[in-house]
């Protein structure tokens, strides 16, 4: 009443909550870069963060909560308890040991194992409608844990996947054409890792199929020159990490990016890692990225896109490399 004079009369309280309840759990590196790209475009009433390193997370919290001043209103809470939690509609999970110079994804996989059985169920008790994005690495394994974990329909558990490698991916076939990477529809699929699938067949450049792009313009293209783009996206986040110790920018980015197409419903494409079995001669019960259609209720389909036979068989190859070390895991 000091400071603002009401000009209708006060709504009444209600028990329904507004707005919408975001949570990163990990407030590392990765899990920093999501919130603060999150906190930036504005998608969120409220942002709840969990760590099990209390100081770095109240510090962590109290650091965005100073920056109130320059940010849209969201309200900032921080606990290891993960009451904090509750009522989220999207928990993204970025807790886990961080992949170590020339480690390969797969490498760690048993550690971060035993970090989610503490973790998923924690987030399903208090928010049991939730969608789960898993950031965490080996991302395609862990997505498949925290779906087996929660017990959630596998519609609302998507990991970030090949979303990142996609975007890089683009950037580089628009390097090498001399064009707008918005410009480029490129999808790599599959196992976010190194046995990831470059889908050369459906790359367009403005509607313009690009192998044939490349022939009606005289270009000289060899399986070597697609297959070197492909190798500098699988090895940019081992560059990174041989430069910085970590990744974190460009995945905050691409991690946002998924959480605005889910909750502002625009059912956008976006390759993700989703519930793969079903599509592609896939019969087993794997996680891997194939572009999907993301809206308020998850993952609401996933593009019939057609393949080559030999995208195809890379494709039921990872498959079955994730499927031995889901076996190999007893999960
Ligand atoms: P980091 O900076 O070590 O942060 C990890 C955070 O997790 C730390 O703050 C830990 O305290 C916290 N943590 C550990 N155990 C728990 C637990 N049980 N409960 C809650 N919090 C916990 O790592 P960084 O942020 O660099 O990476 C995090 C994860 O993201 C790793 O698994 C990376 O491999 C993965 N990435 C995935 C990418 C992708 O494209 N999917 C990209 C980059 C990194």
């Amino acid at each position: 009443d000091v400071f603002f004079k009401s000009t209708h009369s006060a709504r009444p309280s209600s028990h329904l909550r507004t707005g919408t309840k975001i949570t990163v759990v990990g407030v590392g590196n990765v899990g920093m870069a999501i919130a603060q790209t999150i906190l930036t475009q504005e998608l969120t009433t409220e942002l709840a963060l969990v760590d099990i390193q209390a100081d770095k997370l109240r510090g962590e919290m109290l650091d965005l909560q100073h920056a109130a001043a320059f940010l849209p209103r969201t309200k900032i809470v921080a606990n290891t308890d993960y009451a904090v939690t509750a009522g989220s509609d999207i928990c993204v999970i970025t807790a886990g040991a961080r992949q170590r110079d020339g480690e390969s994804r797969l490498d760690l996989v048993e550690r971060n194992l035993h970090l989610f059985k503490s973790i998923v169920p924690q987030l399903t008790k208090y928010s049991p409608d939730t969608i789960l994005l898993v950031v965490s690495n080996p991302v395609d394994i862990l997505t498949y844990i925290a779906w087996k974990l929660s017990g959630l329909p596998s519609n609302r558990v998507l990991g970030s996947g090949t979303n990142l490698d996609s975007s890089r991916f683009r950037s580089l076939i628009a390097d090498h054409l001399d064009v707008n990477a918005q410009d480029v529809q490129a999808y790599i699929i599959g196992e976010h890792g190194d046995s990831s699938v470059a889908l050369w067949s459906s790359i367009s450049v403005g509607g313009v199929p690009v192998l044939s792009l490349l022939e009606k313009q005289q270009i000289p293209y060899e399986k070597e020159t697609l297959e070197t783009i492909h190798s500098a996206v699988i090895n940019s986040a081992y560059e990174v990490i041989r430069l910085k110790g970590y990744t974190s920018w460009a995945i905050g980015y691409s991690a946002a990016s998924l959480v605005k197409s889910i909750v502002r419903n625009q059912k956008r494409i976006h390759p993700v890692s989703v519930l793969a079995k079903g599509f592609h001669g896939i019969e087993d019960d794997v996680f891997l990225s194939l572009p999907a259609q993301l809206g308020t209720g998850g993952v609401l389909g996933v593009a019939n896109i057609p393949l080559t036979g030999e995208e195809t068989q890379r494709l039921n190859m990872s498959a079955k490399a994730i499927f031995g070390v889901q076996k190999q895991l007893g999960v």
